[in-house]
């Protein structure tokens, strides 16, 4: 009878292993395949106002962009210890973006990776912890909203209304967009939170209106390797949101840590699930 009950147990362990496995990204999808359309990566400069300068951000446009066609547009945002650079250094999501557009996965958008540290020397260097440097990532609010989303709206072919918004990032960058895409539903449906840092608000500050929320959110992701020791941010606003009843997918990625490995495996899930 034990042993039956251990067979029984395998085969459940293995297929609930199976499902898993599914579920993760699947072997090359982050490399770059010579054979395909690729997307383009520019760097463009706006001003901010917010800040008082020019800014630097980086934009890639989907394999055949073309003016006559309107996109939506994903914001992604960096950690502390980043730049506009550091997705497209460490997280290769223009890659990741090509194979998804070539295996017909991926709504055609937009993605723009901004410099989330709003101040006027945004570069990452010397003490990234520093009290002035976090509270830029903070400031990026008002840039954002009324500088970046603007400039970004003039100058590219874009569907400007929230349901074709979205807001993702890592860590402080999930922060940032879990404050302020919940925070600005009018403007954000789409939200994702990968690894977020201790920025993130109190959830009840995160999402004082769960109604209002379940209404409007198309899409609401949360997610952090169990590894992480960050994890209790996003398994804080996961406890809120599951007891007020605003639907979200939480993910634990198991023996994930604060690193690029979860990070792409979240841009590659996330993304095939925008604007549809
Ligand atoms: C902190 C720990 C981690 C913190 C920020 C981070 C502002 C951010 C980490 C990252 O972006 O990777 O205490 O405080």
């Amino acid at each position: 009878m034990k042993q039956t009950f251990f067979v029984a147990f395998m085969i459940f362990s293995l297929i609930v292993n199976a499902q898993k496995y599914t579920e993760s990204t699947p072997f090359g999808f982050d490399v770059s395949r010579p054979n395909i359309p690729h997307g383009k990566i520019d760097t463009l400069v706006y001003h901010s106002e917010t800040v008082g300068a020019d800014r630097k951000t980086l934009i890639y446009t989907p394999p055949g962009y073309s003016d006559d066609t309107k996109y939506p547009v994903l914001y992604l945002l960096h950690g502390i210890g980043g730049d506009e650079k550091e997705w497209y250094n460490q997280g290769a999501p223009q890659v990741i973006l090509d194979n998804l557009y070539a295996e017909g996965k991926l709504k055609p958008m937009i993605v723009v990776l901004p410099n989330g540290r709003a101040m006027v020397d945004d570069r990452a260097v010397g003490n990234i912890m520093a009290p002035d440097k976090v509270q830029a990532f903070s400031n990026f609010e008002l840039d954002l909203l009324h500088d970046l989303i603007p400039f970004v709206e003039q100058k590219y072919a874009v569907l400007a209304d929230r349901d074709h918004r979205a807001l993702a990032g890592l860590s402080m960058g999930g922060g940032q967009a879990l404050n302020f895409g919940l925070g600005h539903l009018d403007t954000f449906a789409w939200v994702g939170g990968f690894s977020s840092a201790p920025n993130t608000k109190l959830p009840e500050e995160l999402v004082p209106d769960p109604e209002k929320a379940k209404e409007q959110l198309k899409l609401l992701w949360i997610s952090c390797g169990d590894q992480d020791g960050l994890i209790r941010f996003s398994e804080r606003t996961h406890t809120y949101l599951t007891e007020n009843g605003v639907p979200h997918i939480y993910q634990v990625i198991p023996g994930g840590y604060h690193d690029f490995k979860v990070w792409k495996d979240n841009l590659y899930q996330f993304s095939q699930l925008l604007f549809k």
